[in-house]
């Protein structure tokens, strides 16, 4: 479960429905064109958060139909409700996932007591590995060296996807836990994460810019910082430019372009206006 890992979109038809040939096209675009080396399934970029759970089971089941054993699988199951964490853990854990992910319970202001009995409640029901979630720009929860360590005291967090701009801790987790997996979440700090050894990157972005990515990975792994940086360069550039136009509604576009039935985004998320649909057929003329 190592290398370039597209946090998978999902399309949507203008009903807020699942539209499983997109989803499937989604898919094959990242398997067949940009070659990633895993997906990792209904996280943010997945627009999780904006799910039924009928919506999610139906999402992991129609991506491991379509991938079967092709690549590894990451499913992010974390609910803010632990009854609907567990039951989707139990739910991909018998499709055959390679290892489940849960962002760490967010809006209320949790103490790490409650997170780590959050994480070890959903692993006392399922026999999976967890990739640990750490978003606290988006989810308001930090923790400290010590408290991944006493996360990582349960055998099956196996590691962390460290979405977060903090250098000294990522080099700290990295010397402390060798063994762990780490994933760097921030598509844009890619190379200074690899500098520090990471296993890997989880990131939405890699659904069209996975080969760029790989290379940044590739060098920085290899020792040749420059030529992966003129690489982390170019893909700012394009990063810079989608979040610039709205994330995932640009990428989804941009999908398009390339042929892909990528749908539209789900209520709250805005779709599209027409010079936004502009600005992303230059953003693909560019950089596609
Ligand atoms: O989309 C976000 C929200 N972060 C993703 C990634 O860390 C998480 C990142 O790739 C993710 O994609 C998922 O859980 O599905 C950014 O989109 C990218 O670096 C652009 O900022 O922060």
């Amino acid at each position: 479960m190592k290398g370039i890992i597209s946090a998978l979109l999902c399309s949507f038809d203008e009903h807020g429905q699942v539209n499983e040939k997109g989803l499937r096209d989604i898919i094959r675009y990242n398997l067949d064109t940009v070659q990633v080396d895993g997906l990792y399934v209904n996280g943010s970029s997945g627009e999780n958060f904006l799910l039924t759970t009928a919506q999610k089971k139906q999402i992991f089941t129609i991506v491991k139909d379509e991938v079967q054993s092709d690549v590894p699988l990451i499913a992010q199951i974390g609910s803010l409700i632990i009854e609907e964490a567990i039951e989707l853990a139990k739910f991909v854990t018998n499709l055959g996932y390679d290892a489940i992910s849960a962002v760490t319970p967010f809006y209320y202001k949790f103490d790490f007591e409650e997170i780590k009995h959050y994480y070890n409640t959903i692993l006392e029901h399922v026999e999976n590995k967890m990739i640990i979630y750490s978003i606290p720009a988006l989810t308001g929860v930090n923790m400290s060296l010590d408290q991944f360590s006493e996360l990582f005291d349960n055998k099956k967090i196996i590691g962390v996807k460290f979405t977060a701009p903090d250098f000294y801790l990522l080099e700290r987790l990295r010397h402390r836990f060798p063994d762990h997996l780490i994933y760097s979440g921030f598509d844009e700090m890619l190379l200074p994460a690899a500098v520090l050894n990471i296993d890997g990157a989880i990131g939405s972005t890699f659904n069209l810019n996975g080969k760029r990515a790989k290379q940044i990975l590739t060098l920085a792994q290899q020792g040749h910082i420059m030529e992966a940086l003129a690489i982390q360069k170019e893909t700012n550039d394009f990063i810079s430019a989608v979040l610039d136009n709205g994330l995932y509604q640009t990428l989804k576009e941009l999908l398009v372009t390339q042929g892909v039935d990528a749908g539209i985004c789900r209520q709250p998320l805005k779709t599209l206006t027409a010079n936004g649909k502009g600005i992303v057929l230059d953003i693909a003329n560019k950089y596609l």
